[in-house]
């Protein structure tokens, strides 16, 4: 056909453009991505292409014509093997693959039956870049001299693909700060570093914690079951079941913060709705509660509420070990006979949620699917508190009861905009556009928190719960520190950052009657265990670090996830020691055992997640399974 000589390499450009352009097509046609502006679309049109000219590339290292076409033709059938069945999994689950899910054979069950459905003619697109370049090697007359590659020449071309990589990157990072330190969605990464990279970088992730659990040895258990024992304290009495068989409603607050309760800001108060409930009779409010989160930020919350251990210092739990044997809070209540579930309006992907949430044996997650996004009720992040708890009631009128529903809200996230008709008070004066919205936002979040109970007192579900709802991580990081300090009045040293990362704590517990301010420093891992002894739940054999609040043995000790913490006496940040009284630094001596306690406590935590070791626990007798231990390492 052809007469004409085409360069050596034609099919080694051939395939890579072929390749490039099916997948730039396969992103439009197969997946639903959002793409918000021009960066991102660039970002997604070069996404694929670096990893396609290393991966074609290595065809250079080649001597023969033929082995170079074979490898060209077998790889492109192997990256559109992959991309098809990204393909097939996604227009059933809306999700890209990800290594645990493959392992999860309860998603395989829904697929085996209807898979045929699901699969076309059509599809046979997918492999039109295999079609593309087994045709040109049929009928293109190319040069086909035995003679390997200049190693000059190879050393360009790798140098070129490396350079596209970190343009890919640097412009992802520009685009999604820490995307690849935090994970956070599937979806998102996809977006920027595209489905083959993405696929490696999953590989990563998983065998990294993979090689972690295969090593971890059954009996470090011992150790960490002695300390978890001796620091068990008991149940307050009085408090203990004081909600028994009620329904169980959390609400995570996003980026709420302490520092805007029962305070105001240019005369306006911020927060109407929660400050009454400080006063209120039936609440429980927690003054000196901390969040201990890390990268995970709301992820780490919820990872903290269900377990009661620590996330991890790098990367998010929910991402790096949704494959272990966790005890969650959702499990527990699970038996004794709740229907737990979760509601928040987003990309279900988002955090992993949808493959933690197995692990974590929640019920059902009501995502952004579950709900009725117009556009007037989107802002910012998405769905709008108020039509998102307005919804989130409705479906919780329809649930089982009792039930165990957590909520997390999201329009008060950076960078907290709002339409003007949901800006109830002005706008602050600082530096910081970021600060200055902060305090309308979270005025919006405190309506929404309004109109959420009195919704459920409507569809009455208001008496029969238990309402807890807590600031999940901080909203305001450290690059604000000049406008807080004007906000505050009062310089920002690192005893007082670690004092604002307390979030405001309600335990609310209609007609209970016995509502006070709690002073107790206390941090989320202490959740767990003070909301199922409220509900009347047992934990006195389970895995946790956390201690019951209401208990009178509850240690004044919370631990954040870079080591430093807070006492009822000291606080530690920023490597040094300060009387929590007075914020003046003090002698290190004076912190030295707890920072030493810190360190064991977050090194347990890590040890039970990095090694999985909850599956060589019994929760129900408390033991611990050490021949099963022998067995696996065997
Ligand atoms: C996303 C929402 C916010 O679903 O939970 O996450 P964050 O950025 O706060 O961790
Ligand atoms: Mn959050």
């Amino acid at each position: 056909m052809m007469k004409k000589n085409w360069p050596t390499h034609s099919i080694l450009i051939l395939a890579i453009v072929a390749t490039w352009i099916k997948t730039y097509i396969v992103y439009h046609t197969s997946f639903d991505m959002d793409i918000e502006n021009t960066m991102q679309q660039v970002i997604l049109f070069l996404n694929p292409l670096s990893f396609l000219l290393f991966i074609y590339g290595i065809s250079l290292f080649f001597k023969s014509p033929k082995a170079r076409n074979r490898y060209i033709v077998i790889t492109s059938i192997i990256l559109s093997a992959i991309v098809y069945a990204n393909a097939v999994f996604y227009r059933f689950f809306t999700d890209f693959i990800t290594i645990p899910v493959l392992f999860q054979t309860s998603n395989f069950g829904d697929l085996g039956s209807s898979a045929a459905e699901s699969i076309f003619l059509t599809d046979i697109f997918y492999f039109t870049d295999v079609a593309i370049i087994i045709i040109a090697l049929k009928w293109l007359k190319i040069g086909a001299e035995v003679k390997l590659v200049k190693p000059a020449v190879r050393r360009a071309y790798f140098v070129i693909t490396a350079a596209i990589l970190f343009l890919n990157l640097g412009l992802s990072e520009i685009e999604r700060p820490q995307l690849l330190t935090r994970s956070f969605d599937r979806e998102m990464l996809v977006k920027n570093i595209g489905p083959y990279n993405y696929h490696l970088y999953d590989i990563y992730i998983q065998s990294k914690s993979h090689a972690q659990r295969a090593l971890a040895d059954g009996s470090e258990l011992v150790e960490v079951n002695n300390y978890v024992r001796s620091n068990q304290v008991d149940a307050n009495e009085k408090m203990y079941g004081v909600a028994k068989d009620r329904n169980l409603i959390v609400v995570s607050m996003e980026s709420l913060q302490s520092f805007v309760i029962n305070n105001d800001m240019n005369g306006h108060e911020v927060t109407p709705f929660l400050n009454s409930l400080t006063q209120d009779k039936d609440t429980y409010y927690f003054s000196n509660f901390y969040h201990q989160t890390g990268l995970g930020k709301t992820s780490d919350s919820e990872f903290l509420l269900e377990n009661s251990l620590y996330p991890l210092g790098g990367g998010a739990v929910f991402f790096t070990h949704s494959g272990n044997t966790f005890h969650s809070m959702a499990e527990s209540l699970g038996e004794e006979g709740y229907y737990t579930n979760v509601l928040h309006p987003n990309n279900k992907s988002f955090w992993n949620r949808d493959i933690m949430y197995r692990a974590l044996d929640i019920q059902k997650y009501y995502d952004e699917q579950s709900f009725v996004v117009n556009e007037e009720d989107a802002v910012n992040w998405g769905m709008k508190d108020i039509p998102f708890v307005e919804q989130s009631v409705d479906l919780m009128a329809d649930m089982p009861q009792p039930f165990y529903s957590r909520l997390i809200t999201l329009t008060n996230h950076h960078p907290f905009t709002l339409d003007e008709e949901d800006k109830l008070i002005p706008e602050y004066d600082s530096n910081s556009n970021t600060l200055n919205r902060y305090f309308q936002s979270v005025r919006y979040m405190d309506e929404a928190l309004k109109v959420f109970f009195e919704d459920l007192k409507e569809k009455g579900l208001y008496d029969n719960s238990i309402i807890v709802m807590y600031g999940d991580h901080y909203g305001i990081s450290e690059n604000h520190n000049k406008a807080m300090e004007q906000y505050l009045e009062k310089e920002i040293t690192p005893y007082e950052s670690a004092k604002l990362q307390r979030v405001p704590l309600f335990v609310h517990i209609p007609n209970s009657g016995e509502g006070k301010e709690m002073t107790e420093t206390s941090g989320q891992i202490d959740l767990r265990p003070t909301i199922l002894h409220a509900l009347g739940v047992e934990t006195s054999k389970d895995m946790q670090l956390g201690a019951d609040m209401f208990s009178e043995e509850h240690e004044e000790f919370v631990v954040f996830r870079d080591g430093g913490f807070v006492t009822d006496k000291f606080v530690y940040a920023g490597n040094a020691c300060y009387d929590n009284a007075t914020g003046l630094q003090i002698e290190i001596d004076n912190c030295q055992p707890y920072i030493d306690r810190a360190t064991q406590e977050l090194g347990y935590s890590d040890q039970i997640i990095n090694g999985d070791l909850l599956r060589f626990y019994d929760l129900k007798t408390g033991n611990l399974l050490l021949d099963e231990a022998i067995k696996e390492d065997k």
